[in-house]
């Protein structure tokens, strides 16, 4: 496999990925089946999200069994398969391990309920008789608490109720925790995204939050690099080619350098996502807001150069399966090949390993959803009814999801436009997004096709040093509508144009343009003195 700092990483969020059964879920036989298809993209890793047993409350970030596999994905003989096919594609396995917290219905948290003492030690439980222990705010929304069935004892759970969060203090379950990372290795993967994972070191003392909702008591919380060392010697650390990747909440810069030192103590890479909170009004993601396009290249450059200068190493993304689409959040659905393209051109050119999420290679879109019973995901939920005990009128809440709500990525994908969108022959879990023309096989079909373009930023990724390496610079910042940066490597230098604009903007003189020649765009016929619409432009000099 190539190192992960050449490496590009696809997402597929199983559940909207292909249906093999019938049963309207994406299962891994639909992987397998669509391997090929990956192969041709040119991606190096597969990240797929949970598959163990859950009742997918928070479909399958809720995890019941560990080691085995929901029976709505398929068995553990295609998990074998794929594992084996993908790898004779070059193609790497990556897990999604959720440690922060259990299902409610993992046989630890039956235990823990039935009193078994062992077992209450690997959750968070304390006794108060005046209410939860805290006011800390759960991240899909009330009271981070919720009472145990009689007596005055209260369980901590920083996302759904159904969500208990584990107890690192506890050795004994951080061995099974171990020892479930390497019944995993076992199998044949080649790597890990840990989820929420700088949220599992919770402060030795539990007091209500006067600043926020909560979080500094434990983000990035006093234990938390101990931890990570800890999973690395006792999990990962002796397969030294495993890549692994942790999501970093509400994180900070020093500590995701931290997190990812080049040592290889901690983890290869992390995910931050505080260039995806620019349109958040206040902070609020429950708002509307146009998105703030100064605020988000000051983000991405700092995050770019604090990273370089400290050593660490960013996954760089755009879209998950937690995210609105960018084409429909940052671009416009009105240019599509160009918006998805130029989009595409920013992330993938950065210093760091570029992260794509399914069906961004050919422009999938918001879902556009206009009723409330069109939704599936609890955050969403959670926040509908807030919103409206707060007294808004419902098609303002309904405007507020429809541009917020996870759903948007979420949307089973789209093969081609017939009814079951070649993703199912059955009836989809989720309802499918108001946009079939936006679908794999149209898209490879046209003359501007989004998923040739990617091929060419992959083909970068892995080819050119200078891509990989190269220290990243940002010129002119200030620009009201163009984000311009450079990567350099010795003599060697990359220049990337982006407009961000739905007008044709003159490209700045002061640019040094001498002997520099087009690498890449996204038009037809790139004009000399300025950008179209959402053209990227990328050019070269050695
Ligand atoms: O997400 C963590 C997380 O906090 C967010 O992305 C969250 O969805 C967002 O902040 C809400 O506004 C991870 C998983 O990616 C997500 O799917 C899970 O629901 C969550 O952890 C709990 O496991």
């Amino acid at each position: 496999m190539r190192d992960f700092r050449e490496s590009v990483v696809y997402e597929v969020y199983i559940r909207s990925f292909q249906d093999t059964d019938g049963d309207g879920t994406g299962d891994l036989q639909g992987i397998i089946q669509r391997l090929d298809y990956l192969k041709e993209l040119g991606v190096d890793y597969l990240w797929i999200t949970p598959f163990y047993v859950s009742p997918l409350v928070d479909n399958g970030y809720d995890v019941a069994d560990y080691r085995n596999i929901d029976a709505t994905f398929g068995t553990m003989a295609d998990l074998e398969e794929l594992i084996k096919k993908a790898e004779d594609r070059g193609i790497g396995i990556m897990l999604d391990m959720v440690f922060n917290h259990s299902s409610t219905e993992h046989k630890w948290f039956q235990k823990a309920l039935a009193g078994e003492e062992k077992y209450r030690d690997y959750y968070i439980i304390k006794e108060n008789s005046e209410g939860p222990p805290t006011n800390w705010v759960s991240k899909f929304g009330g009271n981070a608490w919720e009472k145990l069935p009689g007596g005055d004892e209260w369980y901590l759970h920083l996302f759904h109720k159904t969500q208990a969060d584990l107890n690192w203090e506890n050795p004994e379950l951080r061995q099974e925790i171990y020892d479930i990372i390497a019944y995993w290795i076992e199998k044949g993967v080649r790597g890990f995204r840990f989820d929420v994972i700088n949220l599992i070191s919770k402060p030795e003392v539990y007091e209500d939050a006067t600043t926020d909702d909560g979080r500094h008591f434990y983000t990035d919380g006093p234990k938390i690099h101990d931890y990570l060392q800890e999973i690395n010697q006792k999990g990962f650390g002796n397969h030294r080619d495993l890549i692994t990747v942790g999501e970093m909440s509400s994180t900070s810069l020093d500590n995701c350098i931290r997190y990812s030192n080049p040592a290889g103590t901690e983890l290869s890479m992390t995910f931050s996502f505080h260039h995806l909170k620019v349109d958040y009004k206040d902070g609020n993601k429950w708002t509307l807001m146009p998105y703030d396009f100064q605020k988000l290249k000051e983000l991405i450059s700092s995050w770019q150069v604090g990273m370089t200068e400290g050593g660490g190493w960013n996954a760089v993304f755009l879209n998950n399966h937690d995210q609105p689409r960018a084409v429909s959040r940052f671009g416009s659905e009105d240019h599509h090949y160009a918006s998805a393209t130029m989009l595409a051109t920013m992330y993938h050119l950065l210093r760091g390993t570029p992260y794509i999420y399914q069906g961004e290679e050919f422009g999938m879109t918001n879902a556009h959803f206009d009723d409330i019973s069109q939704y599936n995901d609890v955050e969403s939920l959670n926040y509908y009814e807030i919103l409206k005990a707060e007294g808004m009128a419902e098609a303002d809440i309904l405007k507020i999801i429809a541009a917020k709500s996870r759903d948007n990525a979420r949307t089973p994908m789209q093969w081609d436009d017939s009814p079951g969108r070649g993703f199912t022959q059955g009836s989809p879990w989720l309802t499918f997004g108001k946009k079939p023309e936006h679908n794999a096989r149209a898209d490879m079909a046209s003359s501007q096709s989004i998923f040739r373009y990617y091929q060419r930023l992959i083909d970068l990724r892995h080819e050119d040093a200078v891509i990989q390496t190269g220290d990243f610079k940002e010129l002119l910042p200030g620009h009201e509508t163009l984000f311009i940066y450079q990567r350099e490597l010795a003599q060697a230098r990359r220049l990337i144009l982006l407009n961000f604009s739905r007008e044709s903007q003159s490209i700045p003189r002061d640019l040094d343009l001498e002997g520099m020649q087009v690498i890449l765009t996204n038009q037809a016929e790139p004009s000399e003195g300025s950008l179209a619409p959402f053209e990227a432009r990328v050019l070269a000099k050695d």
